[in-house]
């Protein structure tokens, strides 16, 4: 492992005030954000919805490089012995320790299409990983007409040099010709059912179809372990709903994860320019893309009728304006650093760096960030069993967060 840098608990956190940048409280400390909005002319619904007060770390904690030996690394799972299972967006598992231990490529997954953002993509572990030894995992299945973003579960061979039995149990739907927006997320529900993050593919013509729930582009799903969709039995059957779908208007979710306390999913999504969020995800709700956004096309035009808030479409709990172009999520659950309790860490890839929110109930009270002169674009962000915080990156490097 080579040791980064250390924060020392010396360097207390005190900004000015200052009336320029704090859109916020009076007398609260500036936000870390201090660009100018991508969309200047749209407005938050409400205070503290973005440019939060800065926040600042006062733990002493060191920065360590894991590795940098992983290519594309896209999702890490922690696995019950405290190693991470690892993607790799061209097609492979890898297996990582704490210590810096790298596995070879682990194969037996399904022939992926990585061109764009597209391959092999979310993993998660089975809550009986240690008996049955199954991961769930999101790819790009190449097929007639194009692609789609598919979950198939397989079991980690004990020799860990592949995974075997693979079967796909879901697929999205409609099958297109690209490469851009799949989400590709996995999180398994504490009742053992597994919520999946799907994008809309991006182009105009399949944008729409984030808001028609008869197909499964733009969505949070909620499936079982076999694929089948978990329908709650005190609601009725929408009528021109797949009973898979658990959220509607939805861009590109790269982050999900199950709040600690409440037990509800939290998610975030690359918004357009300007306009990537943070938000609680209930069942039955639209989260409004693309009829209402704060971001704007990257031409500079309006996305629709230029709509920040509308009736029937929910708000972001937090958005980021201009982006950071969110990737994994995780809240922080260690005892290592007790000051980052139940925190919501967020990889941000196009900002390069992670960002640490501080939440007040279901508010965001406080943001900072965090690796800014290792200058990588973060993919993902996830607890170890050991208490830390850990990270991947686009050039293949693993980091670890915490206290000696
Ligand atoms: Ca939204």
């Amino acid at each position: 492992m080579k040791k980064i840098f250390f924060a020392t608990a010396s360097i207390l956190f005190l900004v000015a005030c200052s009336p320029t940048q704090s859109s916020n409280t009076p007398g609260a400390p500036s936000p870390v954000e201090t660009k100018t909005a991508n969309s200047p002319q749209y407005k938050p619904a409400f205070e503290g919805q973005t440019r939060i007060a800065g926040i600042k770390t006062t733990t002493p904690y060191t920065t360590k490089m894991v590795t940098d030996a992983l290519v594309k690394p896209w999702s890490m799972a922690a696995l019950p012995d405290g190693r991470f299972l690892v993607t790799q967006k061209e097609g492979t598992f890898r297996m990582v320790s704490p210590n810096g231990t790298v596995s070879n490529n682990i194969t037996g997954a399904p022939a992926v299409d990585a061109d764009g953002q597209g391959g092999l993509l979310g993993v998660t572990i089975d809550p009986d990983f240690t008996t049955n030894r199954m991961i769930y995992f999101v790819f790009s299945e190449p097929v007639a007409g194009g692609n789609h973003a598919a979950v198939a579960k397989a079991r980690l061979r004990e020799d860990e040099t592949a995974v075997e039995n693979v079967m796909v149990i879901y697929r999205v739907t409609p099958t297109y010709k690209g490469h851009l927006h799949n989400g590709g997320k996995l999180a398994f529900t504490k009742e053992g059912n597994l919520f999946f993050a799907t994008g809309e593919r991006s182009d105009k013509e399949t944008r729409p179809l984030a808001q028609d729930n008869t197909t499964s582009l733009g969505k949070i799903l909620l499936i079982t372990k076999t694929g089948q969709a978990v329908t709650d039995p005190l609601m009725l059957p929408k009528p021109n709903t797949r009973p898979e779908i658990f959220s509607s208007g939805h861009r590109n979710p790269l982050g999900i994860a199950i709040h600690p306390v409440t037990g509800e999913l939290w998610e975030a999504e690359m918004g357009p320019r300007g306009g990537d969020e943070i938000n609680i995800i209930r069942r039955g709700i639209n989260y409004g893309w693309p009829v209402i956004t704060y971001g704007i096309e990257y031409s500079g035009e309006t996305i629709g009728q230029g709509l920040t808030q509308k009736a029937g479409y929910e708000q972001p709990v937090y958005y980021w304006d201009p982006v950071i172009s969110p990737g994994g999520i995780t809240f922080y659950t260690g005892s290592n650093i007790p000051e980052w309790n139940h925190n919501l860490f967020v990889a941000s890839l196009s900002g390069k760096h992670i960002i640490r929110l501080l939440l007040n109930g279901n508010k965001v009270a406080g943001e900072e960030r965090l690796l800014e002169s290792e200058n990588q674009r973060f993919r993902d962000v996830g607890m170890g069993k050991d208490g830390k915080l850990y990270a991947i990156t686009d050039a293949g490097r693993m980091y670890c967060l915490g206290k000696e």
